[in-house]
């Protein structure tokens, strides 16, 4: 596919989507919000896509939106319009899509940049990665989900606080307080997190995606109306393909091999 500010291949069960602005530390500009939504949908749809991974090219995961260009259209232009049509979709498609998205965090990740990795399901961070709500540097309150998500990954205080000094949080304090699940040498997590995502990749896709669907359903809900929920879901992993393998090969003991189906 031909995207300008993006790259984006599927091998082996997985997508990788690369955020590829370097020398603006992948900043979002309206081209890139785009391309990024279009490559989250495409992996949605390829079913040779069972995982995905999102990360950044060069020392930046992503350092949010693009200041200069959004500066350049001038005082009339509505933030909030902006965020509707993009990042919200953006973040809102990382949700709900049905497949396991492993954020592989190469460096900063600023503002919406933030957003956008706390969309991940899994975040593995590289040692010199970092987080930064860089809103309030100027003016901003958080957006693109984070009030949303940070609270309930690290708690309330923590948050708040990341907020209002806008301070970078290094990935070992990361690590410290469950924003991300690894810390790896910087080098190597390309490598790293495409083997993990590999291996998730040969799992049961189909069931990855229900869970993924009743963790976020139950977030907002009683605990009746998640049994509730988990038990429809059930009956739909209960009908697949990768039951039927996965049970046929505990019984023969022999590693499963799923379809994702
Ligand atoms: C950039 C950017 C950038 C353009 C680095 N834009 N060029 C939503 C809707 C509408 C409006 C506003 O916002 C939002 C949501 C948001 O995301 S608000 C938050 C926006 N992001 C920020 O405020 C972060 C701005 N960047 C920084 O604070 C620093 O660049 C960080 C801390 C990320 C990295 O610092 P350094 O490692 O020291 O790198 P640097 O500052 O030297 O940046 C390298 C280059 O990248 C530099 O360009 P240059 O031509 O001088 O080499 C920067 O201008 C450019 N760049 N972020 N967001």
């Amino acid at each position: 596919m031909g995207y300008e500010t993006i790259l984006y291949e599927v091998a082996d069960g997985v997508a990788t989507i690369t955020l590829n602005r370097p020398a603006k530390l992948n900043a979002f500009d309206d081209t890139m919000i785009a391309e990024t939504l279009d490559a989250l949908k495409a992996a949605g749809r390829d079913e040779a896509a069972r995982c995905v991974v999102l990360t950044g090219a060069g020392r930046a995961f992503s350092s949010g939106q693009d200041l200069v260009g959004f500066e350049r259209r001038g005082g009339d232009v509505s933030i909030a319009e902006h965020l509707r049509h993009g990042y919200h979709r953006l973040v809102r498609q990382m949700v709900t899509m049905e497949k396991p998205i492993v954020g592989a965090i190469n460096g900063v990740a600023a503002g919406a940049g933030c957003g956008v990795a706390l969309a991940a399901d899994i975040r593995i961070a590289a040692a010199d990665a970092s987080f930064m709500l860089a809103f309030s540097r100027i003016g901003l309150i958080p957006d693109s989900g984070v009030n949303w998500f940070l609270p309930r990954i690290i708690g309330y205080s923590r948050a708040y606080e990341m907020a209002i000094t806008a301070e970078r949080v290094p990935a070992a304090k990361a690590l410290e307080w469950g924003l991300v699940s690894r810390v790896v040498p910087t080098a190597q997590l390309p490598e790293i997190a495409a083997a993990y995502a590999r291996q998730l990749a040969e799992g049961p896709t189909l069931a990855f995606g229900l869970t993924k669907r009743a963790m976020n359903r139950a977030w907002d809900t009683s605990l009746e109306e998640a049994l509730a929920y988990e038990a429809l879901l059930q009956e739909v992993a209960g009908r697949s393909q990768d039951n039927v393998e996965g049970i046929a090969a505990f019984l023969q003991k022999r590693p499963p091999r799923f379809s994702g189906k």
